[in-house]
């Protein structure tokens, strides 16, 4: 067969691209489907806030953008980021060719696409035929389009039989996806952002909002309430100081607060007796469980006063409208599943669900973190199904038509289990898309040492510059946002609709054009087939959705949701005429565990696993550090805006008292150390952050060399913000 009809089938109008030898670069083709006018609009490709920015085309292709006044998300709002994210695709870095290490240790030569798809299947089989098929595993993202993640997750897991697939969301969003399955029955952030407007008191946990998700601090900013805006956060963020009162607890004390929190709004008789009895299961023994969590006690562990443990629980208890938001303060600890759950608790018991202005609310992370949970056949089968329940497994195979022996019975190994298969000698291929591990993952150096004993490591990304592509066997060129077309699902459940409105650099090709080729090249069965354009994987994936809780058949073509502002799930059919545009869960109380009602669920706070000792007196905090930086730097650093927003080198924020003892002055260089290795990083003097604690941003390189790889025993998130280092002084700033 001639290569050209091979690849026809998949990219139609891409095909020239394709089949233009490598080195021979040039821009691929214009974008398929333009719009008459000279602008369209597009979400956002980096956060989970979910703008839509309009762009702005000139024959045919973007050349600048603005924030959408129109839409519902960000109502004519953009963050630095979103105003600069054409940049990061215009860097010369952009990886144009598919790229071969011809052997271990020597350099990688460019390759055509069918040299590229031979060598992945061939090199895949034959570590499968000799190590079993489970020998493979992929780790995959939460910023692809959700057409994109399903086919892979359709491909890998019922095309090429690997069981073990995971996603970066494992870093970030595990916790809140088993807490909602415990407590709710299924994964459901249950609010709606108006509900930031609708809100007497916004309690903001773990949350650095101002930086991390700042188009929803401007929503909260539009709260004509005069809401009480309380930030429990161990250090002064940027939100901390826009608080009307900071909680600065100590380090992964929060489990205990907020049963601390939940004995004094019993106590107090602070709590909704009607929800609680007609809407939850399990408040008698939460109630005698909490007892013990007197507030000299909780006072003592988390070193916040009784008097402000008295106010909170005042504020909490007397106020209308609560609502509760958390992020990584929460997600990213070692019983973070629990601490999730404590919050949930307090909206359980206060009634404060389901109602204008409140909830237990997590915050995604990732433009798409969101379709990763549900749509990525991960973690949970396609649609939020269960590979361990037969019947999900016989509906999977009729609709997909999938042959049921193919769907696996068991989920997938977590991310750490992975890359312990990898030290166990189980795992001996992997396949990562859109995420750079190597800077990401805990304990960078033996993430490394790892990666390369593996017989064979695939890497797939816009740059073949990351830490993680450098170590490839194999690198495949993608096309990012902007360079293709699908959807995202936002924080608040909301579907929205990314376009291409750029031609791809040189030979690479979007992700959802590269899982094709690879399954052609598989030979994968004939079901695929109908997996052929991003829009219609939408339809498999909608029809896939009926009955569950994310239902959305209701939901048209990607152009009605883009007529409509995005569109939150659920929708099911029977939906209906006008659809609201700011929709939330639970109004009727019920929620989608079995019994229909919210779970109560605790257990008793343990001790950190990584210590402060005498050798590693200090706790590392670690997370965002500028709204223009997105985490392991590859697409911001390309940007010359953002880049002048943040400090260039790495940097740790020290406590002044903790530096005058160690005789520290703002702008040395210091050594800081971890049980697991030692990195230099300039000294930023600043008391936002407590003595005895410290602050590193995760964007720069260093940061991870020193986390462990502790995790949380339910969602298996790794306890990013609780490691114990040392640092000494290695050169003044003169
Ligand atoms: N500019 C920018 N925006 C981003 C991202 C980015 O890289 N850059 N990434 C996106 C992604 S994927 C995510 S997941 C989100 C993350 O968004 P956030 O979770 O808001 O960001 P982080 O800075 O990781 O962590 C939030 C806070 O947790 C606090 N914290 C640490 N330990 C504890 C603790 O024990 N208890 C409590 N209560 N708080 C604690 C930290 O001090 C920090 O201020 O941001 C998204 N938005
Ligand atoms: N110490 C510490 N570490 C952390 C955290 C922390 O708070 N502290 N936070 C954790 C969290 S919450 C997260 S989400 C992770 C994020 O960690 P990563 O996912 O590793 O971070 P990114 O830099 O976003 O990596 C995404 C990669 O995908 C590429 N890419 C972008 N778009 C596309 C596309 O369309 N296709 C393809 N194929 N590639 C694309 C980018 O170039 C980039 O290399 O980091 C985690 N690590
Ligand atoms: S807040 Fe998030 S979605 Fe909005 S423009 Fe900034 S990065 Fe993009
Ligand atoms: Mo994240």
């Amino acid at each position: 067969m001639k290569a050209s009809s091979i690849f026809r089938s998949f990219d139609g109008p891409l095909t020239e691209t394709l089949l233009r030898e490598p080195g021979k670069f040039g821009l691929g083709q214009l974008p398929i489907k333009l719009s008459p006018q000279n602008t369209t609009s597009s979400v956002c490709g980096y956060c989970s806030v979910g703008c839509s920015l309009k762009i702005h085309l000139k024959d045919g292709k973007a050349v600048n953008l603005s924030p959408d006044p129109d839409y519902p998300v960000n109502l004519g709002m953009a963050c630095p980021k979103g105003w600069d994210a054409l940049s990061p695709l215009k860097s010369s870095d952009r990886a144009k060719t598919p790229l071969l290490r011809q052997k271990k240790g020597g350099s990688m030569t460019e390759i055509n696409w069918q040299q590229a798809s031979d060598t992945f299947c061939k090199s895949i089989k034959e570590i499968q035929s000799n190590h079993g098929k489970d020998s493979v595993a992929f780790l995959s993202t939460g910023q692809i389009c959700t057409e994109e993640m399903a086919l892979l997750g359709a491909f890998a897991k019922f095309g090429m039989g690997l069981k073990h697939g995971d996603g970066n969301t494992r870093q970030c969003m595990a916790t809140s996806v088993v807490a909602y399955k415990e407590s709710f029955g299924f994964d459901a952030p249950p609010y709606t952002y108006s509900d930031f407007e609708e809100s007497d008191v916004i309690v903001l946990i773990g949350s650095n909002l101002c930086i991390a998700h700042p188009i929803l601090w401007q929503r909260i900013l539009k709260n004509k309430r005069s809401p009480e805006i309380i930030v429990i956060d161990p250090r002064v963020t940027e939100t901390a100081m826009q608080a009307t009162m900071h909680v600065p607890l100590s380090p992964k004390s929060d489990l205990t607060l907020f049963y601390g929190l939940a004995n004094l709004l019993i106590s107090k008789n602070y709590i909704d007796q009607d929800f609680i009895s007609q809407n939850t299961l399990g408040f008698e023994s939460f109630k005698s469980f909490v007892s013990k969590y007197n507030p000299e006690k909780v006072s003592e562990k988390t070193n916040i006063s009784i008097n402000d443990l008295n106010k909170l629980s005042t504020l909490i208890g007397k106020r209308r409208r609560v609502s509760f938001w958390w992020t990584m303060g929460v997600n990213q600890g070692y019983e973070s599943t629990r601490t999730a759950q404590s919050i949930i608790n307090l909206a359980l018991m206060t009634g404060n669900i389901g109602r204008p202005g409140t909830g237990a609310n997590s915050i995604t992370g990732q433009c798409n973190a969101m379709g990763s949970r549900l749509f990525s056949n991960t973690t949970s089968l396609l649609g939020g199904h269960d590979f361990r329940n037969i019947d999900h497994r016989k509906k999977i195979s009729k609709l997909t038509n999938v042959p049921l022996e193919k769907i696996p019975k068991e989920p997938s190994w977590a991310y750490d289990q992975i890359i312990d298969g990898i030290e166990s000698g189980k795992i001996k291929g992997l396949w990562i898309i859109a995420t750079n591990s190597a800077h990401s993952w805990t304990n960078r150096k033996r993430f490394k040492d790892l990666v390369a004993k593996l017989d064979f490591l695939v890497v797939q990304d816009l740059y073949s510059t990351t830490d993680t592509a450098q170590l490839a066997d194999l690198f495949l060129p993608a096309s990012g946002w902007a360079e293709k077309e699908g959807t995202f699902i936002n924080s608040e459940r909301r579907i929205g609709v990314i376009k291409k409105v750029l031609p791809a650099p040189g030979l690479s090709l979007s992700d959802f054009s590269i899982f094709r080729l690879l399954a052609k090249t598989w030979k994968c069965e004939d079901w695929i087939e109908k997996w052929n354009t991003p829009e219609s994987v939408f339809q498999i994936l909608k029809e896939i959705s009926a009955g569950q809780p994310c239902d959305i058949t209701g939901v048209g073509s990607y152009k009605e949701i883009d007529d409509q502002g995005g569109i939150q799930w659920p929708l099911p059919k029977s939906h209906s005429e006008k659809i609201e545009n700011e929709r939330r869960l639970f109004s009727d109380g019920k929620f989608f565990t079995e019994s229909k009602k919210g779970n109560f669920i605790f257990e008793k706070p343990e001790n950190n696993p990584d210590n402060t000792t005498k050798e590693f007196p200090f706790i590392l905090l670690t997370g965002r550090g500028s709204s223009a930086q997105w985490h392991t730097g590859t697409r911001t650093e390309k940007s010359k805006i953002l880049k002048k927003m943040y400090p260039e080198k790495c940097y740790i924020e020290i406590n002044s008292e903790d530096a005058l003892e160690k005789k520290i002055e703002d702008g040395d260089v210091v050594m800081i150390t971890s049980a697991r290795n030692a990195v230099p990083a300039t000294a930023f003097i600043t008391d936002t952050v407590t003595q005895g604690q410290c602050f590193m941003p995760m964007h720069y390189e260093e940061t991870n060399y020193l986390t462990n790889q502790i995790v949380d025993p339910y969602s298996r998130q790794p306890n990013y913000k609780g490691c114990v280092i040392n640092y000494r002084i290695l050169d003044k700033n003169s």
